[in-house]
């Protein structure tokens, strides 16, 4: 958008909480930046400020925002971005203080989002996100700086028309919600007839802009039919380059047909809204055999990365799954060693995706895990025991259910651990 930006990061140092290290705000403040770039704007100048407490008309000082407001007319800045979520109110203040706009972190987000959304599902999914994020701050629309000048609201607009406008927007969001009711429905039909292919599904995941689309690309180019096309996915150094769900067909080293899954990438602090709109797209995970948690190990922020996708997984219910750790971007690695903190992590790959024979490394991988560990067996489960078929239907894609007369029979491939759990129930025929 060609905007000149001001970001602003706040540290509270409040006894409750455990204060960041220097690192991390030092990677909050990098991240920003790349949040700002990535709608396309510029940074121009970063303010930091330590606080004991969160200023409650402001969030950050007074004097500092005054501070802010000189900054914002030397250096003709059109926006400022607070790195912390702010409060309606703060917003409305800090317009009124600085006369210029500001949004926070998660506002951001939402933008980008919203740049980006290419199908319906996403955008709708964003709208909704949006929605939500605006019902709780409309005292801010109807009198903020920004808006005011666009022509959104007018000065003195009292209760009546805000609570006009929370029901509209309320009504607003039931019926997208309805939407993508309809949308949702079709891409379960998808995925049945997906999921009954019997071939294992294979997800990627991981931080934004760690590679996985990248890697995709090329898992699905191996060992491709002559002629037969593959559409590659979206690839892009910035933020946020995948926001839908991606779903191809590719081989394994033995031939074997899977398919492979692509998935909006995670953010530190993502918005919950967000979280809870792109869940029915993040879905698709709970449906695979196995995970790539891809890594950029080259970043400084690496364990901070892998921690938060983990939070994303156990989320999503997901932290049964087989996963294999897939540091990538090794020909970035300035030092070798890092790769040592990881050693003892079961399963786990070193791989630069833009290195070809890298990918036959992660191939070889997925077929241990996907296929050491599996005990293939029957089962024979009877119907006063349904919770356990319950359970098992959770975590596992079986070969096939059949209802006969004394229970639930399912021909299933076991992780080892559970076999040991179900093995009572074993039918020999
Ligand atoms: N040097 C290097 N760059 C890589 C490697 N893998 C990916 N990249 C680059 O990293 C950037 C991001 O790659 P993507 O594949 O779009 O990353 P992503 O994880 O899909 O990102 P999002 O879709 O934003 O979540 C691109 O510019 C890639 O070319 C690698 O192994 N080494
Ligand atoms: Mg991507």
């Amino acid at each position: 958008m060609n905007r000149k930006v001001i970001a602003v990061t706040v540290n509270i140092e409040d006894d409750n909480k455990i204060v960041d290290s220097k690192k991390d705000i030092e990677n909050k403040i990098f991240e920003l930046e790349n949040l700002i770039e990535a709608i396309g704007d510029e940074t121009v100048i970063n303010i930091t400020q330590n606080k004991d407490k969160i200023d409650k008309s402001y969030y950050i000082g007074k004097g500092k925002a005054l501070e802010i407001k000189d900054y914002c007319q030397k250096l003709s800045a059109d926006l400022v971005v607070f790195n912390n979520e702010l409060t309606g109110s703060q917003v409305k203040n800090l317009e009124q203080l600085i006369e210029a706009e500001v949004i926070d972190r998660t506002n951001l987000i939402l933008d980008i989002f919203n740049q980006r959304a290419k199908t319906k599902e996403a955008k709708l999914q964003v709208k909704i996100a949006k929605l939500k994020y605006t019902l709780p701050r409309l005292s801010m629309l109807r009198s903020g700086f920004s808006r005011q000048q666009g022509g959104i609201g007018t000065k003195g607009v009292g209760e009546q028309q805000i609570e006009l406008d929370r029901r509209t927007i309320s009504s607003q969001i039931a019926s997208i919600s309805s939407r993508l009711k309809e949308i949702q429905k079709n891409r379960n039909e998808t995925r049945k007839k997906r999921v009954n292919s019997k071939n294992n599904i294979i997800s990627l995941i991981g931080y934004t802009n760690a590679g996985k689309s990248t890697i995709m690309n090329k898992l699905i180019s191996y060992n491709k039919e002559e002629n037969s096309i593959t559409k590659e996915v979206f690839v892009k150094d910035m933020l946020f380059a995948t926001l839908d769900t991606y779903v191809r067909e590719g081989k394994l080293l033995n031939g074997q047909n899977v398919m492979y899954v692509d998935t909006v990438g995670f953010v530190s602090d993502i918005p919950h809204n967000l979280v809870e709109s792109f869940k029915s797209t993040l879905e698709e995970i709970k449906y695979s055999n196995l995970l790539l948690h891809v890594i950029d190990i080259s970043n400084t922020n690496v364990d901070k990365q892998i921690e938060i996708t983990n939070e994303m997984i156990k989320e999503l219910n997901c932290e049964q799954k087989d996963v294999i750790y897939v540091f990538n971007k090794t020909d970035k690695l300035l030092d070798e060693n890092i790769k040592l903190q990881y050693v003892n992590l079961k399963n786990k790959v070193f791989i630069s995706a833009k290195n070809d024979k890298d990918i036959v490394i992660l191939l070889k991988e997925i077929e241990k895990v996907l296929f050491s560990k599996a005990k293939n067996t029957k089962l024979l489960i009877p119907y006063d025991k349904q919770q356990l078929v319950n359970k098992i239907l959770e975590h596992y894609i079986p070969k096939n259910v059949q209802y006969l007369d004394n229970g639930s029979m399912i021909e299933i491939s076991l992780k080892k651990e559970d076999y040991e759990i179900y093995k009572g129930y074993e039918i020999n025929e």
